[in-house]
């Protein structure tokens, strides 16, 4: 029986990088942009793995578990209008009339929530049409007001609606190098804020990162959003891969959580990728298995601003795709734990889960990486993204401090309440993120409170 699973693409950044998935997932699963699969053997029968993002007509049509909702209409009418015109079901495809303006309130409060009661309608819709859904993906920017304000309103909603489902979260975490607004920094906590307790991973994706390894790794000059948005696209297969192919050593939804969230709170996992080469270098370079697992553990593959080497790893999920075999990832795991770069917490030594699939990545015709035989994605809970609610923490104080832009927040019927409230709590996560990488040993003595405890040996 397929464990489907819904994806759901919130504003312009949800929904342009949904279109650079399900165009690789296509390209994957030999799935045209018309929906038809010529390899399918089971038409029009729900019974092979990739049903579990693909649902099937008694056509033979592949229609992707996929909904789109923007406040506004530009970007989803691009899809609709676009390539993928015959492939996405229009009933999915939600828009408003005007957008939420780079405003968390509007997503939330005011204009966000009139649209509330509609796209749960068409959620229920198409959840009605999978036989035993496994959980939510959701795609949304942290920036803007749409994917920050309304994806924060649709999550509380599911967290009573669809209680015992997995909810996983892509989220796109501000960039300088491509920021749309100044209040980027305020929609970010407001929403990070708003979805903790309801989102049971959420995967950052930081566009500096993504900018800097496109310019770096694979020599674009100028990222657009459509180079930022096929990388992203590559790791997320990577991470989705074994719930859309067979395999042995698959990792499903659940796993996933039960490996990487070692507290309710501490649900930000790093992501990091390799090989990201570009198209123009030849295969030949193809790394080995070894080289793979070491090359995730460098700052450059990840795929969050922060040095990985400066916090201390809880647990690791390694997904490996292609030509792999387990030996040879057993021996480049245990090669990785003699590295001293490379540090575990000390309640938690040796947390590596494995996962082998053997389908080797595909590429987009004209994307920008190089068709490999094998790639890694590594899914990490470390306290090095500490590092990261930091920062956004910091420019959320700078405007903070003297109140600026907070009219346009109360101006939709938010309490100035609530940005301290948010604040607060993300000043507490940065500390669960300190907190959970000292030693046990370190705890006890803060507990101690302030007294020093010496040894005395006088008696
Ligand atoms: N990687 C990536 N980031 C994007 C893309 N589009 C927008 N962003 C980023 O998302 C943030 C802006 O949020 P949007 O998703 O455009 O906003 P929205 O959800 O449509 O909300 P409103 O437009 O305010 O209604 C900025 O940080 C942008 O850099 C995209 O296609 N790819
Ligand atoms: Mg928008």
């Amino acid at each position: 029986m397929p464990r489907e699973v819904v994806s759901i693409h919130l504003g312009q950044a949800g929904c342009q990088i949904g279109t650079s998935c399900w165009e690789l997932y296509c390209a994957e699963h030999g799935i045209t942009y018309d929906g038809l699969m010529p390899s399918d053997t089971t038409k029009g029968q729900e019974t092979d793995a990739f049903n579990t993002f693909f649902s099937e007509t008694s056509a033979g049509q592949h229609v992707p578990r996929a909904v789109f909702f923007d406040l506004e209409p530009s970007v989803v009418q691009e899809v609709k209008n676009g390539k993928f015109r015959k492939l996405f079901h229009p009933d999915y495809m939600l828009t408003g009339k005007e957008d939420a303006a780079n405003n968390y309130a509007r997503g939330h409060f005011t204009v966000g929530r009139e649209y509330l009661e509609d796209a749960i309608e068409r959620i229920r819709k198409i959840v009605e049409q999978c036989s035993s859904i496994q959980g939510f993906l959701l795609f949304n920017s942290l920036g803007g007001g749409t994917g920050s304000g309304f994806g924060s309103l649709l999550l509380e909603r599911f967290a009573s609606d669809y209680k015992k489902k997995s909810k996983l979260d892509f989220c796109i975490y501000p960039a300088p190098q491509v920021s749309t607004s100044v209040v980027e920094p305020y929609n970010t906590v407001l929403s990070t804020h708003s979805m903790m307790d309801y989102c049971d991973v959420t995967f950052l994706v930081d566009n500096e990162a993504i900018y800097d390894i496109c310019k770096q790794k694979l020599g674009i000059e100028r990222p657009t959003y459509v180079n930022l948005n096929r990388l992203i696209a590559q790791v997320l297969s990577s991470i989705t891969a074994s719930l859309r192919f067979e395999g042995d050593l698959n990792v499903d939804l659940n796993e996933f959580q039960t490996n990487l969230v070692p507290y309710p709170r501490i649900h930000f996992p790093l992501v990091s990728y390799s090989p990201i080469i570009n198209s123009k270098r030849a295969a030949h370079e193809a790394m080995t298995v070894n080289e793979l697992t070491s090359s995730v553990f460098d700052p450059g593959s990840v795929m969050i601003k922060c040095d990985p080497r400066q916090g201390k790893y809880m647990a690791c999920t390694m997904l490996y795709r292609g030509d792999v075999i387990p030996k040879d990832t057993t021996a480049a795991i245990a090669n990785i734990k003699t590295k001293q770069q490379i540090q575990f917490v000390d309640w938690s030594p040796t947390g590596f889960k494995v996962g082998i699939n053997k389908r080797p990545p595909s590429v987009v015709p004209g994307g920008d990486l190089a068709l490999v035989k094998r790639a890694l994605c590594m899914l990490a809970a470390t306290t090095a993204v500490g590092e990261t609610w930091n920062r956004v923490n910091h420019n959320f104080d700078l405007m903070f401090a003297k109140r600026a832009f907070v009219h346009w927040y109360v101006g939709e019927g938010m309490e100035e309440s609530e940005f301290k409230e948010s604040r607060d709590d993300l000043a507490a996560l940065e500390n669960d993120y300190e907190v959970a990488g000292k030693d046990t040993d370190e705890l006890e003595e803060m507990s101690d409170g302030d007294e020093v405890v010496e040894d005395d040996d006088s008696d």
